[in-house]
């Protein structure tokens, strides 16, 4: 299993080496204040998951869902929160809560965005329906964040996967306690490529990409909002769940696969300009690479953010760490392993 690596603190090791006098009594109480401090170190290690807010616009197109559930599969997570993001937001917290349900996670709160005039076909709006709603109250998004961040600063990660709406709002609201975010994993944008049907192709030019254009003025605040933020555009992000591995994935009757899968047929069915029977999993990207950054590697950048929503090389402080090709392969094969491969009946 994957995990970030660790950087064991050199003293503890240090601590831990033998030392060549153990007989004496002094080093027996060095040796065994090295066992002991490794001891402590493992507990915390043990509790020391990523504690990531995911902020998403799910029930549009299907890479939503399959980026939550790597999230829910992937023991480097704490999950603070979800919180939804653009269009009927009220409907997209049903599908969350129904999802979360079906994977045995309904202690996971459920955080309402703002909602916005929305052109997209919310595809899998029938599913979430089926989820009826159940009166309690929905905190508002943009208090949840400045809450979390407030409560635990500078250690939550806030993984943006949807328009930026929440986000901006939250820092306009609050810049100094927004501040406090610990970083934002951001998918958006497009730098050299753009989309385009085939990866085998030559590479299409750079392109408007649909979260940064939904919001411009979000998506232009945010990067500029002097958090640390680790950018994955379009270059990156176009990751197709071949046939293959959806016939294995949707076989595999865990309830979060089966959820999946009838996700994937409402959104395949629906009427919308995305129309295929591939998926593009731009949002599981950034998931995957902050369990494992290996897999998309990222360099300092400046990106300007555009009127018309382009995202375009600049001059100027790097302000975001912006990953411009990924291991599409390597993705796929961590997110079946976590959804596929992990031994439950
Ligand atoms: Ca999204």
């Amino acid at each position: 299993m994957e995990r970030r690596p660790v950087a064991v603190a050199p003293v503890v090791r240090a601590g831990l080496r033998r030392p060549a006098t153990s007989s004496t009594a002094k080093g027996r109480r060095r040796w065994w204040r090295g066992v002991a401090a490794l001891l402590v170190l493992s507990a915390g290690l043990s509790h020391g998951a990523e504690k990531v807010l995911v902020d998403l616009d799910i029930g549009d197109d299907i890479d939503d869902a399959f980026a939550l559930a790597l999230v829910l599969a992937s023991p480097e997570f704490e999950v603070v929160g979800i919180s939804t993001a653009w269009g009927d937001t009220a409907l997209r917290v049903r599908l969350v809560k129904r999802l979360l349900h079906e994977a045995g996670r309904d202690d996971i709160p459920v955080a309402q965005g703002i909602v916005t005039t929305s052109t997209t076909v919310f595809s899998q709006a029938r599913w979430a329906r089926r989820r009826p709603d159940d009166g309690k109250p929905v905190p508002d998004a943009v208090d949840f964040l400045l809450d979390n961040v407030t409560r635990m600063p500078n250690s939550v990660t806030v993984l943006a996967l949807g328009p930026m709406t929440n986000l901006a709002a939250a820092r306009r609201r609050d810049p100094q306690r927004f501040a406090r975010i610990g970083r934002i994993v951001m998918m958006g944008g497009s730098v050299r490529r753009g989309y385009g049907r085939t990866q085998y192709g030559p590479p299409g030019p750079a392109a408007i990409e649909y979260n940064v254009h939904a919001d411009v003025a979000a998506a232009r605040e945010v990067m500029q909002s002097g958090v640390p933020i680790s950018l994955f555009p379009l270059d990156a992000t176009r990751v197709q769940l071949d046939d293959v591995r959806r016939a294995e994935l949707f076989a595999r009757g865990t309830p979060m696969t089966d959820a999946l899968t009838l996700l994937y047929h409402q959104w395949s069915a629906a009427d919308q300009p995305w129309a295929s029977a591939i998926p593009t999993l731009f949002d599981v990207v950034p998931v995957a690479a902050t369990i494992d950054p290996t897999l998309c590697p990222t360099v300092p950048m400046h990106i300007a953010v555009r009127d018309d929503g382009s995202t375009v090389e600049a001059a100027g402080p790097p302000g975001v760490q912006a990953c411009l090709a990924s291991d599409g392969q390597r993705v796929l094969d961590l997110l079946m392993r976590r959804l596929v491969g992990d031994g439950s009946p």
